[in-house]
């Protein structure tokens, strides 16, 4: 039994390191930006690595039988990190930069600012793989990096608290307050972005691949 927490722990520690060298890369883009421009398209950088109980919830919910291989090739949010950006634009900006590194695999888009989900939510969520450099050599590690604006990421942030105070059983009332909530903060986000543009006459920017939505 202790040798099996052993490997688990290392192989969750694999996640770890992933998870530090995408940070590491964020957080050199996000110095270069204050010292190189007057706005710094990163706002907040945060991340978390999945509970083994959670990793465990997730697998039981796909209805997976737990193994090494298949949390590896199934759940993908074990190193889950944040981006919060000031406008729609600089979520782009930010993901064009992070996915054209060198080192960096990109193994799936899902655009959820492009197409909301039916509840409203925004987001822009990317599966990387990065290698990480153990004592035995390189290792493929994946990491989730989910990008959003701050007017999104408060909302998301209401959402989720909601659905934990509710148990997901959330009344009605509240859902289509939540859905039209959202909707105001992307109109926020829209004229944010017109009034940046305005004032610091930034070109309009290119939009990362949608690969998935
Ligand atoms: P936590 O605690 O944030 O990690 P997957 O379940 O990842 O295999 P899925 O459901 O297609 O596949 O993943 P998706 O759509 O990329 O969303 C995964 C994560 O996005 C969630 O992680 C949330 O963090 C966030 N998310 C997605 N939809 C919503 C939403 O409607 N509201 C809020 N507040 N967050 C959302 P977890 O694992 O659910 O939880």
């Amino acid at each position: 039994m202790k040798a099996l927490r052993d490997e688990f722990s290392r192989f969750l520690q694999r996640y770890k390191f992933g998870m530090d060298e995408i940070v590491t890369k964020l957080s050199i883009l996000r110095e270069e930006f204050s010292e190189q421009e007057d706005h710094n398209p990163i706002e907040h950088i945060s991340c978390r690595l999945k509970s083994t109980d959670g990793v465990l919830e997730k697998l039981d919910r796909k209805g997976i039988e737990p193994s090494f291989d298949a949390i590896r090739s199934s759940i993908t949010d074990i190193a889950g990190v944040r981006v919060t950006c000031s406008f729609v634009s600089d979520v782009y900006r930010i993901v064009d930069m992070i996915t054209a590194q060198q080192d960096v695999r990109v193994l799936s888009i899902k655009d959820y600012i492009a197409r909301p989900k039916p509840n409203g939510y925004r987001s822009l969520h990317v599966i990387l793989e990065v290698p990480v450099f153990l004592s035995g050599g390189p290792v493929p590690v994946t990491v989730e990096v989910q990008f959003r604006t701050i007017a999104m990421d408060f909302w998301a942030s209401l959402e989720h608290k909601t659905y934990y105070k509710y148990d997901k059983q959330v009344p009605q009332h509240l859902v289509d307050g939540l859905t039209e909530a959202a909707e105001t903060a992307a109109r926020l986000d829209e004229t944010m972005e017109r009034l940046h543009r305005e004032v610091h006459g930034h070109p309009a920017p290119r939009r990362a691949q949608v690969l998935e939505a």
